[in-house]
């Protein structure tokens, strides 16, 4: 009898299993082809971002920008609709509407949004450049003018920035005069050094709730660690501000690399990224690219001559996301555009020509950096790669 029922049970659980097979079928794990990058990197508590072009936003002929930009990324960064000449093309007269739309994109797409950004030396209104220069406006009014700016724009968006990058590429090239780095540019000439601390406490005032970054590029490795070092100088620049109480919460490290350049390994980009976590600091990657220049043979299609550059540049991805992923104050990897038809670096550099910098081609098929980004966010995990620590505002 009871063997007549244990057999009776394995018929049973046999038969079970049969059935079950359809349904687990069914519920399978989706092959990691599948999945979005944004549904990959959510494993890891990781933000995936675009800077999003919003032009291309908008081009109903244009499709694809638009359902890769909401399924692929988890958080999106105004390529330009947030910048000063941007919100305030004329004095006293705010234009926030691309940039609300925006805003409302991400809402509906459950995105995150970087607030890009608030004080830099480029993309400012005429009338505020030309007012300084003619002599109408005063260094004294402009330290005003910061201010109200800072805080009208933080207000305006309050609750819906999750990072703002409050000063942005503030610190000099070693091939600027003088080599050694330095404070540069129109704020830093008329205002002095200390409108950085300035414009994270107003930022801070005007929404507790924002992380507050300072961004800047060529940031992704150590060199010497001497004068000419700007990741040093940025490093020390970080270490002063939050030894003095200013309200900064993070760098952002943009990571516009060009595959012609001796670029760094993972270990390189993490030594810098656990420097600043090791102030108390929040990390990312704001605006990675990958740029390669256009040769004659690349720009006839010769394999041979595009074949490593979309490898160097699949590698130089990989590099910059693996030291992210491991850090786990690295809270979020976004790149400058997802595909080489809206990217800023074919309008930029021109002498030589050079482009295929993004994840996708003209076309939108996925490049081998795309394939490698995924590769890394699918195949990471413990020991090494755990899951972000988030970051509170610093009061
Ligand atoms: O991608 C932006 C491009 O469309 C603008 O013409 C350009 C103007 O300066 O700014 C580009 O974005 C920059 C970003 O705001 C700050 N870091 C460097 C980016 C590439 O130049």
């Amino acid at each position: 009898m009871r063997r007549f029922l244990a057999i009776g049970a394995a018929v049973v659980t046999l038969a079970g299993a049969l059935t079950a097979v359809p349904v687990l079928a069914a519920q399978r794990h989706p092959t990691v082809a599948e999945q979005s990058l944004r549904a990959l990197a959510a494993r890891h508590d990781l933000a995936i971002g675009t800077a999003i072009d919003m032009e291309a936003l908008h081009d109903a002929a244009d499709p694809q920008y638009r359902a890769l930009a909401a399924s692929q990324f988890s958080t999106v960064t105004a390529e330009n609709v947030m910048k000063w000449e941007a919100l305030e093309p004329t004095r006293g007269v705010y234009n926030w509407g691309p940039a609300d739309e925006l805003v409302d994109f991400a809402r509906r797409n459950g995105q995150r949004v970087r607030g890009h950004v608030l004080v830099w030396q480029n993309q400012l209104p005429a009338w505020l450049t030309q007012g300084v220069n003619d002599g109408t406006i005063s260094d004294a009014r402009l330290r005003d003018i910061l201010r109200d700016h800072i805080t009208a724009v933080v207000k305006h968006f309050k609750g819906k920035i999750w990072q703002w990058d409050v000063v942005n590429e503030a610190a000099s090239d070693p091939w600027d005069s003088p080599s050694s780095i330095h404070l540069k540019g129109f704020w830093a000439q008329h205002l002095g050094p200390g409108y950085i601390a300035d414009a994270f406490r107003w930022a801070r005032a005007a929404d507790p709730g924002a992380l507050l970054f300072y961004n800047d590029y060529n940031i992704e490795a150590f060199g010497d660690r001497g004068p000419s070092d700007k990741t040093w100088y940025v490093y020390t620049m970080a270490r002063q501000l939050r030894a003095s109480g200013v309200p900064i919460d993070g760098v952002g490290s943009q990571g516009h690399l060009g595959t012609q350049y001796a670029d760094y390994d993972a270990f390189q980009v993490g030594e810098v990224l656990d420097a600043f976590s090791g102030l108390g600091l929040a990390t990312a990657f704001t605006e990675v690219d990958v740029r390669s220049q256009m040769t004659a043979g690349v720009r006839a299609g010769d394999p041979a001559e595009i074949n490593p550059r979309l490898q160097a540049s699949a590698s130089n991805y990989s590099v910059l996301l693996q030291a992210c992923l491991a850090d786990r104050h690295c809270l979020s990897f976004t790149v400058w555009g997802f595909t080489d038809k809206h990217s800023w670096v074919p309008g930029w550099f021109s002498d030589p020509p050079e482009g295929l910098a993004t994840l996708y081609d003209e076309s939108y098929r996925p490049k081998r950096a795309y394939n490698v980004v995924k590769a890394d966010l699918a195949y990471a995990g413990p020991p090494y790669v755990l899951p972000r620590i988030p970051q509170k505002p610093r009061r």
